[in-house]
């Protein structure tokens, strides 16, 4: 298989748009990505064609419906490679999977029990579990980041200890780009007794992932950063410590059965999703899934590592701009400050380009901190940017440069 950025780019309407009078040149798909045709016809054709509420029905909509919807909870296992679909939870995000683990499993936690985070958590990552630091007592501890955005791992691996119940950590930095070593984290996070929850966000949008291979207990992705829609993303967990974990919210679909005395629930993954769920949006997943499994993953990740290259490559010897993150093997994110601006104002001015990127603490505020900056602007790579955008960018920051010049 090969892959040609001209024909994926043809998949993307949005792709077609003007911004201030040019051609958009999108580099914020870390922050959410733009969908393929195929996602939208995946839900567009489910609404006029097979739709009701799933799980309820004995009559051929909802068949219909319940069908697609475990579809798409089956293309999710296939993605991430889970030993079985009964171990995939549907949930808004990765936000609201960290918050039901946490919510669930913090439960069974003890005042002075340890959970072992990273500065370069997303807030999704560590909001939770300040949660459970100020109702249950846990306490937080936090492994360091190298200078140039490598996990100290040496480090976190002193912090993991007997007391420790869950280490978190971030696959790939959303500010960084760093990938962190799972599996030999998960070996540390297991030695001492403890369980491991990875935020795959980013991580799973550039590279195969195996959750088994990995050896993770917990991992979670939202479906609108990967072509999919917003309100969809996924928990794995394994089978065991699901079965085990107490529900997070309660309503319909998730329970066994309820008397007015008491109530017993479904098993996983069903027990987790109370309520009527986000069907059309898990179609969608499904589909940018299958969509994305059908090309060649590999070449996809080195067309995106070239545009980062373009750009490093272009930029190299420019005294006037920091990046933030230069670890070996990091993914395709610039994250960047020019002297003398904020990091607003660049992306502001580059705006005026037609070139989108984020600025802000990227939901990253102990990071940022830990690199003694406020905000910082980031440009992030997806498979549809082509190598005139990565030129069409840095041009348009050497023209931004000299309003700070
Ligand atoms: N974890 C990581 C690593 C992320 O990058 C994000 C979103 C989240 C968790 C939360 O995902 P959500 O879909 O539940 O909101 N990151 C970003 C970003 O970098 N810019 O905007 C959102």
């Amino acid at each position: 298989m090969s892959f040609d950025v001209e024909t994926i780019r043809a998949e993307f309407p949005i792709l077609q748009r003007q911004v201030n009078g040019r051609p958009l040149v999108y580099l914020d798909s870390a922050a959410s990505a733009q969908k393929p045709v195929a996602v939208m016809e995946a839900m567009t054709h489910a609404t006029r064609t097979a739709y009701a509420n799933v799980h309820r029905g004995l009559h051929t909509l909802a068949n219909e419906t319940t069908d697609a919807y475990e579809r798409a909870r089956e293309s999710v296992r296939g993605l991430i490679n889970a030993a079985s679909a009964s171990e995939i939870v549907f949930t808004k995000g990765a936000t609201e999977a960290i918050n039901l683990v946490a919510s669930s499993f913090g439960q069974s936690l003890l005042p002075g029990d340890e959970i072992v985070l990273t500065q370069m958590e997303h807030h999704a990552n560590i909001v939770p579990w300040h949660f459970l630091r100020r109702s249950r007592g846990v306490v937080l501890r936090f492994a360091p980041v190298l200078d140039d955005g490598r996990l100290d791992v040496a480090a976190l691996g002193e912090l993991i200890g007997p007391r420790t119940r869950m280490v978190a950590v971030t696959h790939m930095s959303n500010v960084l780009a760093t990938v962190n070593p799972i599996a030999e984290i998960a070996a540390m996070a297991h030695a001492a007794g403890s369980l491991l929850l990875v935020d795959g966000c980013q991580a799973v949008v550039h590279q195969r992932v195996d959750v088994q291979a990995l050896d993770v207990d917990f991992y979670v992705f939202s479906g609108h950063k990967l072509y999919g829609p917003t309100g969809i993303g996924a928990l794995y967990g394994k089978a065991a410590l699901l079965a085990d974990l107490p529900p997070y919210q309660g309503g319909g679909e998730m329970i066994e059965s309820v008397t007015l005395e008491d109530v017993t629930y479904a098993d996983p993954p069903h027990r987790f999703e109370a309520g009527t769920p986000a069907i059309l949006e898990a179609i969608g997943l499904g589909a940018a899934i299958d969509w994305l499994q059908g090309l060649d993953r590999d070449a996809v990740a080195a067309h995106e590592h070239a545009l980062y290259e373009r750009v490093k490559e272009r930029l190299n010897g420019a005294n006037w701009l920091t990046e933030m993150g230069t670890a070996p093997g990091k993914g395709a994110i610039f994250s960047f400050n020019v002297d003398g601006a904020h990091a607003h104002d660049v992306a502001q001015l580059l705006d005026r380009y037609g070139v989108a990127v984020r600025a802000g603490s990227h939901c990253a505020e102990p990071l940022m901190r830990r690199f003694g900056v406020s905000a910082s602007a980031r440009a992030s790579f997806a498979l549809y940017n082509t190598l005139a955008e990565a030129d069409a960018f840095v041009d348009a920051l050497l023209k931004t440069r000299t309003f700070f010049a």
